[in-house]
């Protein structure tokens, strides 16, 4: 699934040759399951000793680091909101994580991020929901800058593909190849 800038792909986010990658984290950035597990056993232990240093982080927030033996060159963390019923901020937070995370990007002069499906494992959120929530705030972003060229949200497996694909679908102005 393409945009012009975005792009939507089934596979393991640790593999990706991007210049950051995006974790989805928990508040102690001390790693955990999932995609955090999976980055940390990829990126070898000088990750966790950096995230040592970063005294946590605040869901809805981001921090970065290097990229170790990963690909990439850097990580950015970030802790997304455990779904609980749709009235505690969660659509708020979700957001503020995409936002928080291309602003760091953008900070350090990355062109290319590549995103996971962020609160939708363990934290519970409703892929369907939250791929509507990244898409538009990831549109938002790079409707107001230049510098981020090319955003990759990969998918771990195929409702994930099928409901990002869908909500990119949905944003009609930026289709490219239709
Ligand atoms: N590449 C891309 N996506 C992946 C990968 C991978 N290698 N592995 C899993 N996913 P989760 P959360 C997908 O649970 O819901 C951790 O323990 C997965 O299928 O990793 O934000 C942290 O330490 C799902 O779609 O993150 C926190 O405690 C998505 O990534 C907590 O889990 C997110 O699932 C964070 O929970």
């Amino acid at each position: 699934m393409e945009h012009s800038r975005i792009s939507i792909i089934k596979g393991d986010i640790v593999e990706q040759h991007v210049e950051a990658i995006v974790n989805a984290a928990n508040n102690s950035l001390l790693g955990g399951g999932g995609v955090d597990g999976t980055i940390h056993k990829a990126a070898g232990p000088g990750l966790l000793e950096e995230c040592r240093k970063l005294n946590g982080c605040a869901t809805g927030e981001a921090k970065i680091t290097e990229g170790h033996a990963l690909p990439a060159s850097y990580v950015i963390h970030t802790v997304g909101p455990v779904w609980k019923d749709g009235k505690h901020r969660e659509n708020e937070l979700l957001s503020q994580c995409y936002h928080n995370c291309l602003r760091i990007a953008k900070k350090y002069g990355l062109r290319t991020i590549a995103f996971p499906s962020i609160s939708t494992g363990a934290y519970r959120y409703p892929v369907e929901r939250a791929s509507r929530i990244a898409i538009s705030e990831i549109v938002r972003f790079l409707g107001s800058d230049e510098s981020i060229r090319n955003v990759i949200i990969v998918c771990f497996n195929d409702e994930a593909f099928r409901c990002y694909s869908a909500a990119l679908d949905e944003i009609p102005e930026h289709r490219t190849n239709m």
